[in-house]
C-alpha cells in the first residue's frame, strides 16, 4: 500500500463537471486531484461512442460559458454536435487549461470513508492509492453507470456483443453482418438508422415504443454563429432564465391547447415538428400538466409515425401509448423511416420478453433469432448508479447504500446529511437531467467553490446538510413532481428501468430559475439548512 497523499479535495470523474471543478479549485488555491476511470477526459461523451451519438441540446448552448475566450475561439460545426466533436471540445478544454497534470486516469475510486477523528475522508482507489482529503466532489455523472440486464444465457452467445454506453474506441463495422439491437430509448433511436445502413440485416427488439421528434440537424450558418458570439453573454443569460437552461431563442408558448381550435393546434404542432428537437414539448403551456392536453400532442406524433411508416402494422407497433415527455423525449434523424427499409425488422417484445440468449442469438416468443452481433441499448442505472458503486461510508459508519435504501435523499441535490464535506454535482434532487447539463454544472461548481472559500475565510472545518432541510427538500421535490405528468410512466427518472431500484422521482422539476434562486438565497442566508463545525 502506497503512502497516504494529503489533499484539500478529490474530484471523482473527469467529465465536464470534474474538469470545471478542477479549474476552479486551482484558481481558488485548493490542492485538488481528479480520479477518472477512463483513460481520457469527457465523461459520458468518452463512453457513449455508438454510431449517431449526438447531444439533443444545441451546440451553441451546450458548452462552457465561464471563459469568454474559450467560447469565442471554439467553432461548432452543426446545430447538434456529434459525440466526436463534443469529445474533441472536452480535450481542447483539458489542454487549454492544462488540466491533465492533476488527473489520475485509469483510476477508479473504490471507497470513501469519513473519519470522525480528523474530520477527513479516506479515499481508496483500484490502484491501491490512499488519499486523505477534506472535501469530496462527486462529479460522477448521471448517465455513466450502464444498465446491463441479466439476460439468461448471456454468456452462451458466441457472437459480438456491445452496449451503447460502453462502445469500443475502434470503429465497429457491421457490413455483411446480421445484427440485433435490444431497446428503443434515445441511444437506440440515434444509432438504429446508421446501423441499418451499415449492416446486412438489423432486428430491433422493442419493449416500449418511444416518442421521437426529428432533429432537423444542419450545418451551422456562420452568420448565426457570428450573431450569437457578438453577444454571447446575453445569450447565456437568456438561456439561464429558461426552465431547462436552454432554448431561449425558440419561444416557449405559454397558451393552453384549449384556447386553440383544431387548425391552430395543428399549425402550432407542425411548426414545432418542422423546427425539430425538444422544444416540441413547449408547443403549448399545458402539455406537461394536463393529460388531456398532452394527449393531443401525443396523437399528433402518432399520426406522424403513421404517415412516415409504410406498413400500418409496423407503424402501430411503433406508436407509443400514454404521455409524451413522461419518458425523456427522443430526438432523431430518420428513425421512423428506417423501418421502411427491407433489411430492418421490428419485433415487439412487450408481452414476450427475451427468454434467453443462445450460442447463435436470442429467443423470444418461442422463436430463435440468429445474429453475428447483439447490441444492448438498455440504458443506465441513472443518477444514483455511479455514486452507489463506490463504497461510501459517512458519519458513524452509515453507508450511502443504507442511507438511500428507499431512494436518494439530498439537500438541493448538492449535499447529504451524515456525509459531511461531500458534494454531488448534478445529483438527485437537482435539475440535472431535466436541464442543459453544462449550465447546471457551472452553477453547482460555482456554488460549491463559493462555499469552500466562505468556509476557509470563516475557519470552518465541515459543512453538512441538516436532516430537516434535507427532509424539506425531498418533500418539496416530490410535491413539484406530482404536479406534473412526469411520475406517471416507468422511466429511468424514477429508477423504474432497473429491477429492484426504489421508485422515486430523482431530478428536481422546479426548473432552473427557481432552483438557482433557491441556491443563491441559501448561500446569502449564511447557508441556511447546513450545519458547520469550526476547528477544534
Ligand atoms: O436508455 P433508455 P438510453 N428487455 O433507458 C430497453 C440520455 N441520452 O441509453 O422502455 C428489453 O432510455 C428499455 O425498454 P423499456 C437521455 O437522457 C441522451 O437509450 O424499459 N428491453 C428501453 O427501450 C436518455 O433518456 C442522448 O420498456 C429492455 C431501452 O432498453 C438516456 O440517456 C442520447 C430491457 C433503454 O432506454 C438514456 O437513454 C442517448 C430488457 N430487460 C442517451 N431493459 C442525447 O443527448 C431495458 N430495455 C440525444
Amino acid at each position: 500500500m502506497a503512502d497516504t497523499q494529503v489533499l484539500d479535495a478529490i474530484i471523482v470523474g473527469a467529465g465536464f463537471a470534474g474538469m470545471y471543478t478542477l479549474h476552479r479549485m486551482r484558481e481558488a488555491g485548493f490542492n485538488a486531484r481528479v480520479f477518472e476511470a477512463g483513460d481520457n477526459v469527457g465523461g459520458t461523451w468518452y463512453w457513449n461512442r455508438y454510431p449517431g451519438a449526438r447531444c439533443d441540446v444545441e451546440s451553441m448552448e451546450y458548452s462552457y460559458s465561464f471563459d469568454a475566450d474559450l467560447q469565442q475561439n471554439w467553432e461548432w460545426s452543426e446545430r447538434y454536435a456529434t459525440q466526436p466533436e463534443i469529445l474533441s471540445y472536452a480535450n481542447h478544454v483539458a489542454d487549454r487549461f492544462d488540466l491533465r497534470r492533476d488527473i489520475s486516469f485509469n483510476t477508479r475510486v473504490t471507497a470513501l470513508k469519513y473519519q470522525e477523528a480528523n474530520k477527513r475522508w479516506l479515499v481508496t482507489t483500484d490502484k491501491n492509492e490512499r488519499v486523505s482529503t477534506r472535501f469530496c466532489i462527486m462529479a460522477t455523472g448521471c448517465l455513466s453507470s450502464i444498465n446491463q440486464p441479466a439476460f439468461e444465457g448471456l454468456e452462451n452467445f458466441g457472437g459480438e456483443t456491445y452496449h451503447t454506453g460502453r462502445w469500443p474506441h475502434e470503429e465497429v463495422n457491421f457490413s455483411g453482418k446480421t445484427v440485433g439491437i435490444i431497446g428503443t430509448g434515445s441511444s437506440a433511436i440515434q444509432s438504429i438508422p446508421l446501423i441499418a445502413e451499415n449492416a446486412k440485416h438489423l432486428t430491433v427488439f422493442q419493449r416500449t415504443p418511444n416518442f421521437s421528434i426529428p432533429a432537423h440537424n444542419q450545418d451551422l450558418d456562420p452568420a448565426f454563429i457570428e450573431e450569437i458570439k457578438s453577444d454571447y453573454e446575453n445569450f447565456r443569460s437568456e438561456n439561464r432564465q429558461m426552465f431547462g437552461g436552454f432554448g431561449a431563442r425558440r419561444a416557449a408558448y405559454e397558451d393552453s391547447v384549449w384556447d386553440a381550435d383544431n387548425d391552430k393546434r395543428h399549425a402550432r404542432f407542425e411548426e414545432r415538428w418542422s423546427l425539430g428537437g425538444l422544444g416540441f414539448l413547449r408547443s403549448f403551456g399545458d402539455l406537461s400538466q394536463s393529460i388531456e392536453a398532452n394527449d393531443i400532442a401525443a396523437e399528433f406524433v402518432r399520426e406522424k409515425i403513421r404517415e412516415i411508416v409504410d406498413d400500418p402494422a409496423v407503424a402501430e407497433t411503433l406508436c407509443p401509448e400514454g404521455v409524451i415527455g413522461c419518458k425523456r423525449l427522443c430526438v432523431d434523424t430518420n428513425y421512423y423511416a428506417t423501418f421502411n427499409r427491407e433489411n430492418v425488422q421490428l419485433i415487439d417484445i412487450k408481452n414476450e420478453p427475451i427468454e434467453t440468449l443462445t450460442e447463435a442469438g436470442l429467443v423470444t416468443g418461442g422463436v430463435e433469432y440468429q445474429f453475428d452481433a447483439i447490441i444492448f441499448a438498455t440504458g443506465f442505472d441513472a443518477m444514483t448508479g455511479s455514486l452507489q458503486r463506490i463504497n461510501i461510508e459517512g458519519r458513524s459508519g452509515l453507508t450511502l447504500k443504507e442511507k438511500w435504501a428507499a431512494g436518494p435523499r439530498t439537500y438541493l441535490g448538492l449535499s447529504i446529511s451524515d456525509f459531511p464535506n461531500l458534494f454531488t454535482i448534478s445529483g438527485p434532487g437537482s435539475p440535472s437531467v431535466l436541464s442543459n447539463m453544462i449550465v447546471t454544472i457551472e452553477q453547482h461548481v460555482n456554488w460549491i467553490m463559493d462555499c469552500l472559500v466562505f468556509m476557509r475565510d470563516e475557519a470552518l472545518t465541515t459543512i453538512e446538510a441538516e436532516p430537516q432541510a434535507e427532509e424539506g427538500w425531498v418533500n418539496q421535490g416530490n410535491e413539484l413532481a406530482n404536479m406534473t405528468l412526469m411520475p406517471k410512466c416507468n422511466s429511468w427518472y424514477l429508477g423504474a428501468n432497473v429491477p429492484g431500484k426504489p421508485r422515486i422521482f430523482m431530478p428536481y422539476v422546479g426548473g432552473i430559475p427557481l432552483y438557482f434562486e433557491t441556491c443563491e438565497r441559501v448561500a446569502a442566508n449564511r447557508y441556511e439548512g447546513f450545519a458547520f463545525s469550526a476547528k477544534a
